[in-house]
């Protein structure tokens, strides 16, 4: 709580001052489920701010900047430059987009506080902005033709740095061959050994450029990183679950949506990778899969039709993630080679994607092994000071303190 309403700024949340001075699109949904308990109104307003930034396609962007803050984070304003892209927002954003599951918060606060909610009519004003959203998904995003959105960079994962993006990655001209090093703020604020590396930023930084060179346009048939990620499509499926509800709280039809949802669990199927008994994201390029098992494979066990649903509890608790015997779940395999305990997407457990599997493990009835991993995510939020990210296997905080995200969940799972 306190977490909260330190790092507040107008009408939104900063993830961390410091390390994250701007408001990011997925945090700000975990926020908002947070939120929802101690203000039902500032949730709503968390929501809104970020749907405000909508773009005319319907994108809802990365990251919303505090122009004060420039220098503060990179890249930013200056970089992205979005007031001479047309159909960006009146606020400066990124291009880029991160995972779908603003329906699902929007949803659970409406609920919080139904009353407040139509008193503000905050469902109808979000419902157009959210089908929007949607249809930018739908329409501009299917660049694999197989009904399942792409990523264009690691950062619209949320998981930036996840193994899983190693292979397309290396495919990425690195912006530092012949030119300057790349700013990194972020490392005013954070420990080297915990962060990307600098080679990961340069080709962050070439995708970026190039994205944002082609005018975020999403025709640019030779951008170097395309993917299909399990996380990013589960959680859309899920935020076409959550649209039904809000279509029928609104009187409206809900059909849609469940056969969205339903179609997005199909086109999903290609992406299970019996081998590592998870879902493995696919390099449209190549149309590779890539051989990596990472939490992002196991959130398709969010979707109610699943049909691979017991070989994914099976991994959950077998030796690459050890629920119930680690301390919390892994972002990586921990059978893997290059399985990290403290670097970011590559090893350490993170409270979004624990809180997404205590929803999922809830949904599937395990409701005891969903209790004990949401009672383990509090416990470590609260003993070390609200964390970004822990040690899965002992429990040491890494990352920044006092994340915004661990708070609002850790909240969310005490109520
Ligand atoms: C780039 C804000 C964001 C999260 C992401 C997390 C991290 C940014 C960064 O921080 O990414 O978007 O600078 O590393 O990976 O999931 O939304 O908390």
């Amino acid at each position: 709580m306190e977490v909260l309403l330190r790092n507040r700024a107008a009408l939104h949340t900063l993830p961390a001052t410091g390390l994250y001075p701007h408001q990011w699109s997925w945090d700000s949904a975990f926020t908002a489920i947070g939120l929802r308990h101690v203000s039902p109104r500032r949730a709503q307003q968390e929501l809104e701010s970020l749907l405000g930034a909508q773009w005319a396609d319907g994108r809802l962007p990365q990251i919303v900047f505090d122009r004060q803050r420039d220098e503060d984070y990179s890249p930013g304003a200056a970089f992205w430059r979005s007031e001479e892209i047309p159909g960006s927002p009146a606020v400066p954003t990124a291009g880029l987009v991160q995972p779908p599951v603003h329906a699902r918060a929007a949803l659970a606060v409406h609920r919080a506080d139904e009353a407040e909610s139509r008193r503000r009519g905050f469902l109808e004003r979000a419902h157009p902005r959210l089908l929007a959203w949607h249809g930018y998904l739908r329409t501009r995003r299917d660049r694999g033709g197989r009904g399942l959105a792409s990523i264009v960079h690691p950062w619209e994962s949320g998981m930036d740095n996840s193994p899983a993006w190693d292979g397309p990655l290396s495919r990425v001209p690195d912006v530092r061959a012949g030119g300057p090093g790349v700013p990194r703020p972020d490392l005013r604020h954070a420990d080297p050994s915990e962060r990307p590396s600098n080679a990961e930023y340069g080709r962050y930084l070439h995708l970026a450029a190039r994205y944002r060179d082609h005018r975020c346009d999403d025709a640019d048939a030779g951008h170097e990183f395309v993917c299909e990620d399990p996380a990013f499509n589960a959680l859309w499926a899920d935020a076409e679950l959550a649209m039904a509800e809000v279509a029928a709280a609104l009187g409206g039809d809900r059909a849609p949506h469940e056969a969205r949802a339903r179609e997005l669990t199909a086109a999903l199927e290609p992406l299970f990778s019996p081998a590592l008994g998870t879902y493995a994201a696919r390099d449209v390029r190549t149309g590779e899969l890539q051989r990596v098992a990472t939490v992002a494979g196991l959130l398709p066990l969010l979707l109610p039709h699943l049909p691979r649903a017991a070989e994914l509890l099976a991994t959950l608790r077998g030796p690459r993630f050890r629920l119930g015997t680690a301390v919390m779940v892994p972002s990586h395999d921990l059978t893997a080679a290059g399985f990290d305990r403290a670097r970011y997407w590559r090893g350490p457990s993170w409270s979004s994607t624990t809180w997404l599997l205590v929803q999922a493990l809830r949904g599937r009835g395990a409701v005891a092994e969903a209790r004990a991993l949401g009672a383990q995510l509090r416990r470590s939020a609260l003993q070390h000071g609200f964390a970004e990210y822990v040690d899965p296997i002992d429990g040491t905080p890494h990352g920044t303190r006092a994340f915004t995200w661990t708070a609002a969940l850790a909240l969310d799972l005490e109520l």
